[in-house]
């Protein structure tokens, strides 16, 4: 019996900016109150951890444990807990649902503000590490989920019981990818059927809107990426139509879109991160009820330039989306008996498999652009 006491295992710590991962063993504290210790089962690679793994200045910090895409199962639980209990399979999820607040009371908003999101080196409630390496020193946390390690811990409002049925490699893309993008159409746009969507950037994000538009009925969707071999790609995610942006000769990408679409798409989708192509989805949506959600991650302090008298000429709607505006305790048991049921196929997704001890090749496929998602089993 482990629990009640720090259990000694595998992680791969993040120890210098842009370095390898090195595979170690570390202690991880029993959960506080409120907490859950977690054996991960399958963890998979996300963009926003390689962001972090080579980010030089803060919220960087180092050594860290990253890692915020997984399933495990409950090992232990603190004081308090009683919504999970040893032997559960889990989710960790970086947006809290902490069910008391304002926002998490709201059917409106996934936006908790108990805890609310934040890149933060603790856990969410003490602004404590639970890890620590054989030296002594303490490891950081990231996104309050660090599944890059066989156990973590993870506070209760950051954990989601799934149903078992759900293989782990296909569970684990729930805890980022497919819930933003899929969340992003279904629920921040709420795409309708015979809708015209267009996605700006065609990675995983982008690819996971495509899913999401499709299985909410939408009749076109148009991709647009610099890269042409994403329309080959894309079609598996159900993407209908391409654009190169590199390619528009001497018209504008909304230009295009526009006369593509007889007045613009319904939905505009930017899977980036930069403010000018915020811009041109803006502008590529219809007048009057168009609808753009922002998605990227542009650079800090990046701001968006858009004329007033357009903004109040345009009956458009321009929003952001974290998480896809999944509520986690709530939306995401529903969104995985989608997949259950067959409605929403995710083997596309997955287009590596690595073993724990060879996550660093996850790293080099996610670089290379060679991959979508790399699942990585403990
Ligand atoms: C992201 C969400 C947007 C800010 C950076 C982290 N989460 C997961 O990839
Ligand atoms: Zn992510």
């Amino acid at each position: 019996k482990t629990a009640g006491k720090p259990i000694l295992c595998k992680a791969a710590v993040s120890r210098e900016p842009g370095e390898p991962l090195v595979i170690e063993e570390i202690m991880v504290a029993p959960p506080s109150p409120y907490e859950v210790r977690i054996r991960i089962i399958c963890t998979s690679l996300c963009h926003s951890d390689i962001i972090f793994w080579k980010l030089k200045v803060p919220p960087a910090c180092f050594p860290r444990i990253l890692g915020h895409e997984a399933v495990g199962v409950v090992e232990s639980v603190g004081e308090n807990v009683d919504e999970v209990a040893e032997g559960d399979v889990v989710i960790p999820t970086f947006m809290s649902d902490c069910g008391e607040c304002a926002d998490c009371r709201s059917e409106k908003s996934n936006l908790c503000s108990k805890f609310p999101f934040r890149v933060h080196p603790w856990m969410p409630r003490y602004d404590a590490s639970r890890f620590t390496d054989l030296k002594g020193e303490a490891l950081y946390h990231f996104l309050f989920v660090s599944s890059f390690s066989e156990y973590t811990v993870v506070d209760i409002t950051h954990v989601v019981k799934i149903d078992p049925a759900i293989p782990p490699n296909r569970a684990c893309l729930f805890g980022c990818c497919v819930s933003t993008g899929v969340g992003a159409a279904c629920k921040t746009a709420n795409v309708e059927a015979g809708s015209t969507v267009a996605i700006f950037g065609l990675g995983s994000i982008g690819l996971a809107v495509a899913k999401g538009a499709r299985l909410c009925g939408a009749k076109r969707i148009i991709g647009v990426d610099i890269n042409p071999e994403k329309f080959e790609i894309g079609k598996k995610f159900g993407v209908t139509e391409f654009i190169n942006s590199k390619d528009c000769g001497n018209k504008s990408l909304s230009q295009v879109i526009i006369e593509m679409t007889g007045g613009g798409a319904d939905y505009c989708f930017e899977c980036v991160g930069l403010g000018s192509l915020v811009q041109e989805a803006y502008a590529s949506s219809r007048k009057g009820w168009g609808k753009t959600i922002v998605m990227g991650v542009d650079k800090p302090g990046a701001q968006l330039n858009f004329s007033s008298f357009d903004v109040l000429h345009s009956g458009k709607v321009l929003t952001g989306s974290l998480f896809g505006g999944i509520k986690a305790k709530s939306d995401l048991p529903v969104l995985i008996k989608r997949y259950l049921d067959k409605e929403l196929q995710l083997d596309e997704f997955v287009t590596h498999e690595v073993k724990f001890e060879d996550i660093n090749k996850a790293f080099e496929l996610l670089i290379e652009g060679k991959c979508i998602r790399c699942v990585i089993w403990m």
